[in-house]
């Protein structure tokens, strides 16, 4: 009697604690942050898919012209692109945008055609596998993998299990060196796969790297107080501590620490609210394909309420900063090494300390940019550009340290130095 009470007792403790406490966020503050993804919507550019992934599963309004919008365009990019001009990891994510929407991936109408795009993320996964398996690399990235492997499995199509088992491998092994980013992609996908094959082999694999990732992240967690990988890498990190619990327990995982450490910043990109907001209402990609699309979502971002106001700039605006920025390349035909110094008004984002460089001496400092999800994408310096065949890129440091925003975003300090490096990935 007494051993079945305690029993209960230590349940109830247990669903108490893992359900209410500190892991799920204020309600206006995701509404706040679904109002900001919404409002980021531009009807001029091409529709991002995890945009609407993340509304569906934060429970936004799936009424609302946004929200519908985004999943005709999203139907339109899919029958017109996916074949010759998506990567894999984004026909992945252009299934999980349309398993979240209750839509089916395999039959997508658009523009009077209709697309597979099941089979179409096959034949790309394919080819990540045998490059994978091939060059040690896969075409992309694994993180991409991961999102592939991770939407063929939530649709439950053919063909994750090999990249499930190839990229446990990668996890597991001594000599790669993932970023948090990448191996919560690949948890979120082998978690599917665990949960979907039969194979006991597969599934004893596939167990030992969620369980080393899972323990990883919860070191990370302790040793950083909160902190895994930087603050963009947080709200994947959080989907996956959310949904591998029996793969790290007995151990328990603070959450309220790691959630502290996400409402202390104010997330304004697009991009990292899609990867933080599903975890802040205790969802993570892995519910894309069972969300109930009937019921009535009670959601909707508050419509009055402006954003909250932007830092006061008390008079700062009038003033001045020096920027020192260095531009080197050891890796790929002739070598340079360049430093200028450029004054900006305070507040300026790198991308503007580029452009007075490139005023100021074009032919060393003239660079290219591609708009991307997460803003403008350097894609080339002093005439040489990154390649996704050679893995190469530039890469952004301040002091030796790997910035954590790109140029669009990061905003220099007055003396701060500032290098792009060529490197590789
Ligand atoms: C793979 C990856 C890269 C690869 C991309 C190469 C490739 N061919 O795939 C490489 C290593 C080159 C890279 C570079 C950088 N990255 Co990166 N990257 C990622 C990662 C792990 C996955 C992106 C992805 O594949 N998504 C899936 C595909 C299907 O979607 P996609 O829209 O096609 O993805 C493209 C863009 O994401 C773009 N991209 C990748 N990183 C970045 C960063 C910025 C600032 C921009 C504008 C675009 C961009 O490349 C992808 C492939 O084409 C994310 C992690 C995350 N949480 O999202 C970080 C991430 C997006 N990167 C980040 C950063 C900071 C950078 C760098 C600025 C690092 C640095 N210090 O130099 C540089 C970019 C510098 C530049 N030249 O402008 C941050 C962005 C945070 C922010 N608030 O802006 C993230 C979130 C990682 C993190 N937690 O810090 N990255
Ligand atoms: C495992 O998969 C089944 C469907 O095969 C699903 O109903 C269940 O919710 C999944 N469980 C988890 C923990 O993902
Ligand atoms: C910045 O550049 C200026 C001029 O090029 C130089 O005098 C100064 O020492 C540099 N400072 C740092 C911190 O590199
Ligand atoms: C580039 O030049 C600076 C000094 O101007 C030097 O400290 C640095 O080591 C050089 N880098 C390379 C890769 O040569």
């Amino acid at each position: 009697m007494l051993g079945v009470a305690l029993g209960i007792g230590v349940l109830l403790a247990v669903v108490g604690c893992t359900a209410t406490e500190g892991c799920v966020a204020p309600q206006d503050m995701v509404s706040e942050l679904l109002q900001r993804l919404e409002g980021s919507v531009n009807f001029k550019e091409p529709p991002n898919p995890s945009v609407l992934l993340a509304m569906n599963l934060a429970g936004g309004d799936s009424d609302g012209e946004t929200h519908k919008w985004l999943l005709e365009e999203i139907k339109k990019e899919v029958v017109e692109k996916a074949h010759k001009d998506m990567t894999s990891g984004q026909a992945a994510l252009h299934v999980l945008a349309l398993l979240s929407s209750c839509q089916d991936p395999r039959s997508v109408h658009a523009l009077e055609q209709t697309l597979d795009l099941i089979s179409v993320l096959q034949q790309k996964t394919d080819e990540e596998l045998a490059k994978l398996e091939e060059d040690g690399v896969p075409k992309t990235t694994l993180y991409s993998m991961g999102l592939d492997t991770l939407a063929l499995c939530l649709a439950e199509a053919d063909g994750a299990q090999r990249p499930s088992v190839a990229l446990a491998r990668q996890v597991l092994s001594p000599e790669s060196h993932l970023s948090v980013d990448t191996r919560a992609m690949v948890a979120l996908a082998l978690a599917c796969v665990h949960n979907h094959t039969e194979l006991q082999d597969v599934q004893d694999l596939l167990w030992e790297a969620l369980w080393t990732v899972s323990n990883s992240f919860l070191d990370e967690q302790k040793e950083g107080k909160g902190m895994i990988g930087n603050i963009y890498s947080m709200g994947l990190a959080l989907q996956v501590l959310e949904a591998t619990k029996k793969f790290y327990a007995p151990r328990k995982w603070d959450c309220a620490q790691a959630f502290s450490v996400v409402y202390a910043h104010d997330y304004q990109q697009p991009m990292a609210i899609t990867q933080v907001l599903p975890a802040l209402v205790g969802k993570s990609y892995l519910d894309a394909a069972g969300l109930d699309c009937t019921a009535t979502k009670d959601m909707s971002p508050r419509q009055q309420s402006p954003l909250s106001p932007v830092l006061v700039r008390q008079g700062l605006l009038s003033a001045h900063i020096h920027v020192n920025y260095t531009v080197t390349n050891t890796l790929q035909g002739k070598d340079f090494n360049c430093s200028i110094s450029v004054k900006v008004p305070r507040g300026s984002t790198l991308l503007r300390v580029m452009e007075v460089a490139a005023e100021e001496n074009a032919e060393t400092y003239s660079f290219t940019t591609e708009q991307t999800s997460w803003g403008p994408y350097v894609t080339s310096i002093h005439g040489l550009a990154g390649s996704t065949e050679d893995r190469t890129y530039w890469q952004f440091l301040s002091a030796g340290k790997p910035l954590d925003e790109g140029v669009g975003t990061y905003k220099p300090h007055d003396g701060e130095h500032i290098q792009a490096v060529f490197s590789t990935y």
